[in-house]
């Protein structure tokens, strides 16, 4: 019996009708539906029973492992103590320290730090923090916000304005905030395929940041928002010299730089955020996903201190900043946080996946020439495999090979026809290996 006639014997149509799954080909999924059981470490147990390896740490966000004892007795334990405590008004311990801890492994211990439970919510508040910091600066004017192309800053209108992916927007313009603007992507082929980490070339599409700013003029842009490296984009990687360049232009025309860490945030790179890894700070920083391990929602924005103080005017018993979600700074998600945070500190993966990071880069490599490939991007814990689209079909190869892989023990990640692979911190090197080999394999199994 396989996992959907476990779930309603009678009916597979009705037993996967009402959810409407995110980011999906609900029909495709539903006709051969692929579903998750368990999940233990580095690997997931799949329905029918067949362990595979959680080659992008479930979307980027599980890099200790999944149900790491250490972070399920701590959820455990704060659930028998205090399950939800509002955070407007009132306040609870471990939130406060939790924001101490962050702005700490941020290198930013005199910073403020504001908690929600997304990625997306993160870029949101990250952007009304930026408009509202110029408006009671008496800078009103400043309120466009310059994204990129191909960036991804998730899904709220926000987010959605700023991001640079068409299928995200196309649906819906008349919802996008106004007085947006887009910087170019960084990606090209004909001067960067297969490079390794940083490319050399495209530090002067930084300079497109000048032309904006000549056209829009300083006065009023509020703030620039990319990711340090674009994670959903496919693993586009900043070129050498690139993020120094933008953040030379915006302090120059007191633009804030906004540096969407929701990926690269706690690790992903082997360095406690992308900031550190390309040694170039940002005023506001989101993150989310690796925060907790992904196991309960969070997230968050780490705000420069003289930003936070510059809504500190005015009598001290008024609100001084009208933003807040419900659930901002669930103890559930706080007390993941502390336990994820200890286990990266005790068991040092950071530095782990810092040592990791070239194997991959070596391994991963070593797939130019199989079929399909059409570059090879790789930096930190994090690589991509661009393919050939198969003609008037654009999506199916990745598909095809994704598809492959799982059959194999291996979950991939695909967008389009980029394969992505992330894997935990706490990946062996043999399986970083493996997880190398069983792509090979499928790139070979695929149809040309
Ligand atoms: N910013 C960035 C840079 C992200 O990568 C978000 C914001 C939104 O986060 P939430 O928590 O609202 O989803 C993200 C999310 C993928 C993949 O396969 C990437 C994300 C989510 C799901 C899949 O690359 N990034």
């Amino acid at each position: 019996m396989n996992a959907v006639s476990q779930l309603h014997p009678d009916n597979h149509e009705a037993a996967l009708r009402a959810w409407w799954m995110p980011f999906t080909h609900n029909r495709y999924f539903k006709s051969a539906p692929r579903l998750i059981e368990s999940a233990k470490g580095c690997y997931f147990t799949l329905a029918d029973g067949r362990r595979v390896f959680d080659c992008l740490s479930g979307l980027w966000c599980s890099p200790v492992g999944h149900s790491h004892p250490r972070i399920v007795e701590a959820v455990k334990r704060q659930l028998d103590t205090l399950d939800y405590a509002p955070s407007f008004q009132m306040g609870h311990e471990p939130a406060f320290r939790l924001a101490t801890r962050i702005a700490a492994l941020a290198n930013r211990a005199e910073d403020r730090v504001f908690f929600t439970n997304s990625g997306s919510e993160a870029v949101d508040t990250a952007l009304k923090i930026a408009v509202a910091y110029h408006r009671v600066r008496g800078e009103a004017s400043r309120t466009r916000i310059i994204g990129r192309e191909r960036g991804y800053h998730g899904v709220g209108m926000g987010g959605i304005s700023v991001g640079g992916m068409v299928s995200n927007r196309k649906m819906f313009s008349s919802l996008m905030i106004p007085g947006v603007d887009h910087l170019p992507h960084t990606y090209n082929p004909a001067e960067m395929a297969f490079s390794r980490g940083q490319p050399a070339w495209g530090a002067h599409l930084a300079d497109e940041l000048e032309r904006l700013v000549a056209l829009h003029d300083a006065s009023t842009i509020a703030a620039v928002i990319v990711e340090p490296m674009s994670g959903s984009g496919g693993v586009i990687v900043p070129p050498k010299g690139y993020l120094e360049r933008l953040r030379e232009i915006c302090t120059k025309h007191g633009i804030l730089l906004i540096f969407d860490e929701v990926i690269t945030g706690f690790g992903r790179l082997g360095t406690p955020f992308g900031a550190d890894f390309f040694g170039v700070r940002a005023d506001l920083t989101t993150f989310a996903k690796a925060v907790n391990n992904a196991t309960v929602p969070l997230g968050g924005v780490i705000a420069r201190d003289d930003l936070y103080q510059s809504f500190m005017t005015g009598p001290a018993h008024m609100i001084e900043f009208f933003h807040g979600y419900t659930y901002s700074a669930h103890p559930l998600a706080v007390a993941a946080a502390h336990a994820t945070m200890d286990v990266m500190a005790d068991e040092k993966l950071i530095a782990r996946a810092a040592e990791l990071a070239p194997l991959l880069e070596q391994a991963i490599h070593s797939l130019r020439g199989e079929p399909h490939v059409i570059d090879i991007r790789n930096i930190g814990l994090a690589a991509a495999i661009e393919l050939a689209p198969i003609a008037g079909q654009p999506g199916l190869r990745a598909i095809r090979v994704f598809e492959k892989a799982l059959d194999d023990g291996f979950m991939l990640r695909f967008s389009g026809d980029v394969l992505a692979v992330a894997p935990p911190f706490v990946s062996t090197v043999a399986e970083v290996e493996a997880m190398v080999e069983g792509i090979r394999r499928a790139l070979r199994a695929v149809p040309a």
